[in-house]
């Protein structure tokens, strides 16, 4: 059985956090699924990255979808929808809400910048901000169109991203919680912690905080428990930046020992993708019903 956000809920209720890890495909997600993780991140950015793309919305919403509903088909874990910009208007919202909703997010994440969105990490982006009240409009969409009450509406703030400082920062996390979000994402590409921190800290509001850590690594779980009021955190692109990683190596070593005899005692046996892939069910059921 899937579980759902009311796992996040629990885990807040307790005073927890909820460690979330990004996946771009359903073998990424078993993984995350496996590692001990309370929640899959379905990331834009990871998607995106996976088909050879930048994040600027460029995949589409069934793309994207297609490949979340593949996630959950293969996982248990409550999923974390990133939605972007909610791919239009409040009125595209309350379809894009729904569509997510029915194919197995228990949560999404939908970030007040202008469609087409540049993706929040990158040096000098370009990042524009929607009107707050238009934004507001968008949030009211979101809770409106979720079937389930438990399913959260994240309420993404890149007032710091887009460099308008932490007094902005607070006032449209304030007006997003106004208009019924539950959770409001706070991102920010600075290197250290502080800015975050001076941020949460600063908050008054009672919508916990959800965090992704990219740019500012020194943010240990411990360090972000300590700040009490961070019901979420994302870890936005690990799986993708592991999977880069870990083929660059291999493969530059197979070019340039002219073979796969070096590599082949530091990947992972054939047997362990039979064993992801459940080949004994295969062959169980080979015995069952094969005549
Ligand atoms: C993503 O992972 O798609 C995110 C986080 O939205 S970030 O890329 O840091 O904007
Ligand atoms: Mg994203």
């Amino acid at each position: 059985m899937r579980k759902t956000s009311k796992n996040f809920r629990e885990i807040m209720a307790n005073g927890g956090m909820a460690r979330v890890m990004a996946a771009h495909n359903p073998l990424t997600a078993m993984l995350v699924e496996e590692a001990g993780f309370d929640g899959l991140w379905a990331s834009g950015f990871e998607f995106s990255a996976s088909q050879g793309l930048p994040d600027v919305s460029l995949v589409s919403m069934a793309e994207h979808i297609n490949n979340m509903r593949a996630m959950a088909e293969r996982t248990t874990l409550p999923i974390v929808a990133d939605i972007d910009t909610g791919y239009g208007n409040a009125i595209n919202v309350l379809h894009t809400v729904q569509q997510y909703e029915n194919a197995g997010a228990s949560c999404v994440v939908m970030e007040d910048k202008t469609f087409p969105k540049v993706t929040s990490l990158i040096a000098g982006g370009r990042q524009e901000l929607l009107p707050i009240e238009e934004f507001q409009g968008k949030i009211e969409a979101a809770v409106s169109a979720r079937k389930d009450p438990d399913f959260l509406i994240i309420a993404r703030d890149e007032a710091l991203i887009a460099g308008l400082g932490e007094e902005a920062a607070l006032e449209r996390a304030a007006k997003y919680e106004e208009a019924g979000a539950d959770m409001i994402l706070i991102h920010s590409k600075q290197k250290t912690p502080d800015e975050i921190e001076s941020f949460i800290n600063a908050w008054t509001g009672k919508a916990p905080i959800v965090i992704v850590p990219t740019a500012y690594p020194q943010m240990t779980e411990e360090r972000a428990k300590a700040l009490k009021k961070i019901g979420i955190l994302i870890y936005g692109n690990h799986a993708i930046r592991a999977a880069v990683t870990a083929m660059q190596q291999i493969f530059s070593r197979i070019i340039e020992d002219g073979g796969i005899h070096n590599v082949n005692n530091d990947i992972v046996p054939v047997s362990e993708i039979f064993r992801l892939q459940k080949m004994d069910e295969v062959k169980e059921n080979e015995r069952r019903f094969l005549r």
